[in-house]
């Protein structure tokens, strides 16, 4: 699936900025054909790509389970009338039903990943036209992450209350998070293209695979350098290769980009469709004990990442995303988990440019119930071969948007799952399976919560990704346990995985400003000291080839005792500033080279 782009063949019309918006409280939107005519009664005016929670001070609008109703109106250019219109949704939290003057044009479940409709037939060319979206954040036992709406028959509570539960720790933020956009696009037109690089020794190779659609009596593919110079000859046909010798990697902190330029011309050469695709010649190998990048050992220094921030929610905002990529190399992070779902691509496109490693990771998140074994969750009434059947449809959908970014170094199809159970194994190995054909050019992991003796799933690994948080959740507050818990528990994982070992997790709350000697839990030096532990049973395990603090920001949970406004993890605070914490990874990572191991530091 490629990203929308503006260029000589195509061009893109954002819809971005305040539409009307409707609460559907009492669900009737659908009954009562709200897409039909504008939308009536209490309408806001809400930002468009934002979560819709927290934009105003109504717990109404921010607590609400259901529907809501998205509306704006748009025109288009005269001169895009012999084009084929398409719009594409970037997000729409959890399932999104689009309507073109009230014709209905797109349904799509799963909020992290975008869907598009071909709308030419339904548009007025020359008048107004109204889109009208019903975004539904209703989580079930079939959508990912999974939830469960709850009612109440109890005297205590009154008739009719209902409650969503959901099992991970994210805020159920919902709405339209990422850009909705008009496509103009030629009828004949290049749908899909697939790059795989290779690099042997100081040369590389390009492959590609075109996907067209229509008619294209002549293509022309050309791979170019930075200078926009052509690499080897042009290519007459939608598949193809080129040896490059002396290639210009890939590198982590140092990227390099060719493009891949295609165009599709009609018999007389006039020109039909072009896409430009940013290339990054890189390769990925797994040993037992090494993650390498172009043949050399690659030490992940980073943190799992929520897409979170004050007011927009899970709403994208260049803002923020500019800030987080500066912060990243301010600390002398290399790489982030893009826990727990697919990102906007706007992420993706910039990791490939600064040479920020990512891990992908698909929105499976929350298949466990709070550590709690007498309760199984891989059962026919939960999560079952429906939400089987989703998880598949999202790891192609995933693979398919964010296939060709360099960035991306190894997908991740879960996090936490509850792996100790029978179920668990049948139900992922179809997940492994799936992710391998699809895409056999990265590794594919999990990260996982459950230890290595009693998870059924950890051997489907190629990287063994695990979470923890000793001296946390249990033995609270007993920082003098943290580095031996952590060595010990990472020496028996490799003994007997036998797999590279990445810490995807670890960390401690800390309160901004909470300061406390000697540390006790909540406070900065705690979460400093903490880490610092941490980092002395890492040095020691030559198997480990990554640290990925959790977490890189705080960001807002479900309400709850646990959490004192959201969870506090983050080496950031809710606005991007650092705490003490983040002085110490500065000084820890950004003594070394991109994809070295850290120095230890005092
Ligand atoms: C985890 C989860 C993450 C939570 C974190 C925590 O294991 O993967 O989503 O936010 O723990 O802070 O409890």
């Amino acid at each position: 699936m490629l990203f929308p782009q503006d260029n000589e063949s195509r061009q893109v019309k954002d819809l971005d900025g305040l539409w009307r918006f409707k609460v559907d409280e009492n669900d009737e939107g659908f009954e009562q054909r709200w897409y039909a005519r504008p939308l009536q009664g209490e309408v806001h005016r809400m930002p468009v790509p934002a979560s819709y929670n927290d934009v105003t001070p109504d717990a109404k609008i921010r607590q609400h389970v259901g529907k809501v109703w998205y509306e704006r109106d748009f025109t288009l250019p005269h001169f895009w009338s012999d084009a084929r219109i398409v719009v594409r949704v970037g997000a729409a939290c959890h399932h999104g039903t689009v309507w073109v003057n009230g014709e209905k044009v797109a349904y799509h479940k799963g909020g992290y990943l975008p869907f598009e409709a071909d709308i030419t037939e339904v548009i007025a060319r020359g008048g107004p036209n109204r889109m009208t979206i019903a975004v539904d954040n209703m989580l079930d036992w079939t959508t990912l992450p999974p939830g469960e709406l709850r009612r109440f028959d109890d005297p205590n509570y009154p008739k009719g209350h209902k409650v969503l539960r959901q099992f991970h720790d994210n805020f159920n933020y919902a709405g339209l998070h990422r850009s909705v956009r008009l496509l103009a696009l030629p009828h004949d037109h290049i749908a899909d293209i697939s790059v795989s690089t290779e690099v042997n020794g100081a040369d590389g190779a390009v492959s590609y695979q075109l996907e067209l659609i229509g008619t294209h009596p002549r293509i022309r593919v050309r791979l170019l350098d930075e200078d926009g110079k052509a690499v080897g000859e042009e290519q007459k046909n939608s598949v193809g290769k080129w040896q490059v010798e002396k290639a210009r990697l890939w590198e982590p902190g140092q990227p390099y980009l060719y493009t891949l330029l295609v165009q599709s011309m009609a018999e007389n050469g006039d020109l039909v469709d072009t896409y430009r695709l940013p290339v990054g010649i890189r390769s990925i190998e797994v040993t037992d004990k090494q993650f390498l990048i172009n043949g050399k050992p690659f030490y992940f220094k980073g943190f799992g990442k929520h897409e979170d921030a004050e007011l927009r929610g899970k709403g994208f905002d260049e803002v923020t995303n500019a800030r987080d990529f500066s912060l990243l190399k301010w600390i002398g992070a290399n790489s982030f988990r893009t826990a727990h779902n697919p990102v906007a691509e706007e992420v993706l496109n910039l990791a490939d440019r600064e040479g920020v490693v990512i891990i992908a990771e698909s929105p499976a998140t929350g298949m466990i119930f709070s550590f709690n074994e007498d309760e199984p969750i891989f059962t026919d009434e939960r999560i079952s071969d429906k939400t089987l059947e989703h998880h598949l449809q999202m790891m192609r959908e995933m693979i398919a948007r964010d296939k060709n970014h360099p960035c991306v170094v190894m997908w991740t199809v879960a996090n936490e799952p509850s792996t100790q159970e029978p179920n668990a194994e049948k139900y992922f190995k179809q997940v492994f399976d799936l992710t391998r054909e699809l895409d056999s050019t990265r590794p594919v992991s999990f990260a996982a919560a459950i230890d290595v003796d009693r998870c059924r799933v950890m051997s489907m690994a190629d990287v063994v990704c695990v979470n923890r948080y000793y001296a946390w959740y249990e033995d609270c507050g007993q920082l003098d346990l943290v580095d031996f818990q952590a060595e010990r528990e990472l020496r028996r994982i490799h003994e007997v995985a036998k797999k590279p070992v990445l810490m995807t997790e670890f960390g401690a709350e800390a309160i901004p400003g909470l300061h406390h000697e000697p540390p006790v839990m909540f406070s900065e030096e705690f979460q400093h000291e903490l880490l610092k532990r941490y980092h002395r049973a890492f040095d020691k395990l030559d198997f480990l080839v990554g640290e990925h603090m959790w977490t890189f920001s705080d960001f807002m949970t479900p309400q709850g005792v646990l959490r004192v406004h959201g969870n506090r993890k983050g080496a950031f605070d809710r606005d991007r500033q650092p705490k003490m914490v983040a002085h110490l990874l500065r000084k820890r990572w950004g003594a070394t080279d991109t994809g070295q191991r850290p120095k230890a530091v005092d």
